[in-house]
């Protein structure tokens, strides 16, 4: 699928400290910095119905410093992101507003990859759909079930021929070690997150749905032996990160909402398939809210990104607005918020717009240093947009291009 245009990322002198990151897995920061030089990265991507709002941005942000830190630090990255082109809410929302579900996808991942390039996010370099993935997801749920680790369950007693296929949990030690979780805890959220654990026929309640049948009025594909019928939504992210990155490769990443069932059930189905780790690290944006409740596309509780654009607020504001909050700490949207950050871009803009003289082209301020140091520090962007302000504040001294260019490179922010 096409991807969208980066912005130029300027060249800084030296190189950034290793990444020290919190993985959700281990519950503990690791450094995260392959000795080969070499880190791949997979990012949940958009369910297209109604994109892309604050909780959306906040994310692609966050994985953008991620980009942004490791490349400084002298790696190469290769960033993988999918787009969730079908799946039961984007069926659903298709028919209530009487579209093709293949219009209403076209239109809104125009409408992600225009909100991305004007939020500087920096592009994948494969932006997968999961439409495009699924003959792997055909041979993937096939071996499965050849190696007895899946099983299939009749859709109905009429018609044995139609069967669904789930993943058999119990043949899985590793089930559980990306979130951490208990089962009670599992079970609280699988049903309103896409599981079905009231399916009559399933091993365990919680097993994933890994193929589901061609039912009347869906749309569907061939799947060899397995008839036809279409991919569940965790086989989807599995497949697309092991063609494009291979087995265990550096990070996995998406919101909270996110860590279980999604990433669990993608990481266990992986280990199945490959017999080893998916990703090395997992790492989570916390919820972005809108008036006491998680911002989501179901709720319809949005700031969209598109919007705010429309309606002539700078995009570099709206990215500094998401950068002053810790990717860790949950929080909400509000006017103020974007306020503030429309007065630090001015403020910001005219101290390198000032006409005083430039520093030594030679030297690094100390500024760059405190921001490269910020977000080695588990992307604490919040400190270092502080760093940036005191520099402000103290009449933006040294070689203010290098500075000019470091914002640009590390914070994504264009002065
Ligand atoms: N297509 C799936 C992932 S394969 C999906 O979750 N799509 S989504 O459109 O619902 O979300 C896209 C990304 O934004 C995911 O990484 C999700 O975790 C993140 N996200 C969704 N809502 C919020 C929110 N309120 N705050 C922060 N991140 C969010
Ligand atoms: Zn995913």
């Amino acid at each position: 699928m096409k991807t969208w245009n980066s912005a130029p990322v300027p060249d800084i002198a030296g190189h950034g400290g290793p990444l020290r990151i919190q993985d959700t897995a281990t519950g503990t920061k690791q450094v995260v910095h392959p000795e080969n030089g070499e880190a791949g990265l997979y990012v949940c991507g958009i369910t297209p119905y109604d994109a892309t709002h604050m909780g959306h941005a906040a994310t692609y942000v966050t994985f953008d410093l991620v980009v942004r830190v490791w490349r400084d630090a002298g790696l190469e990255v290769t960033y993988v992101q999918n787009v969730t082109d079908v799946d039961e809410p984007l069926l659903e929302r298709a028919e209530r507003d009487g579209v093709p579900w293949q219009d209403l996808a076209e239109e809104q991942i125009d409408l992600f990859r225009e909100d991305m390039e004007a939020l500087h996010v920096i592009a994948p370099q494969h932006y997968v759909g999961a439409v495009e993935g699924i003959p792997d997801d055909v041979t993937a749920v096939r071996q499965l079930l050849a190696t007895d680790t899946a099983y299939t369950v009749p859709v109905s007693n009429e018609e044995a021929d139609l069967q669904d296929v789930y993943l058999d949990l119990a043949t899985q030690p590793s089930f559980g070690s990306v979130s951490g979780w208990s089962r009670d805890q599992m079970f609280e959220v699988f049903a309103e997150r896409g599981g079905d654990p009231d399916r009559e026929g399933k091993r365990d309640p919680l097993d994933p749905l890994l193929w589901r049948a061609h039912r009347e009025g869906e749309p569907h594909w061939h799947g060899a032996e397995l008839g036809d019928g279409r991919p569940g939504w965790h086989i989807e992210c599995t497949t697309i990160a092991l063609r494009y990155l291979g087995e265990s490769f550096t990070m996995q990443g998406g919101g909270t909402d996110l860590i279980f069932p999604h990433h669990e059930m993608s990481a266990v189905q992986s280990q199945a398939l490959t017999g080893q780790p998916f990703a090395r690290t997992y790492v989570h944006q916390a919820m972005v809210g809108l008036d006491g409740e998680k911002m989501s596309k179901s709720k319809g509780n949005l700031v969209l990104v598109s919007a705010l654009r429309r309606s002539g607020v700078d995009p570099m504001a709206i990215r500094l607005a998401l950068l002053g909050q810790h990717y860790r700490e949950p929080w909400e949207w509000t006017d103020q918020i974007l306020e503030q950050a429309v007065d630090r871009l001015a403020s910001w803009r005219a101290a390198v717009a000032a006409d005083q003289p430039d520093g030594d082209a030679g030297e690094v301020p100390s500024v760059v240093a405190e921001i490269r140091a910020a977000l080695a520090q588990d992307l604490n962007a919040p400190a270092a947009i502080r760093a940036v302000d005191e520099w402000v504040r103290s009449g933006a001294p040294g070689h203010r291009p290098t500075v000019v260019a470091a914002i640009d490179a590390l914070l994504g922010v264009s002065l």
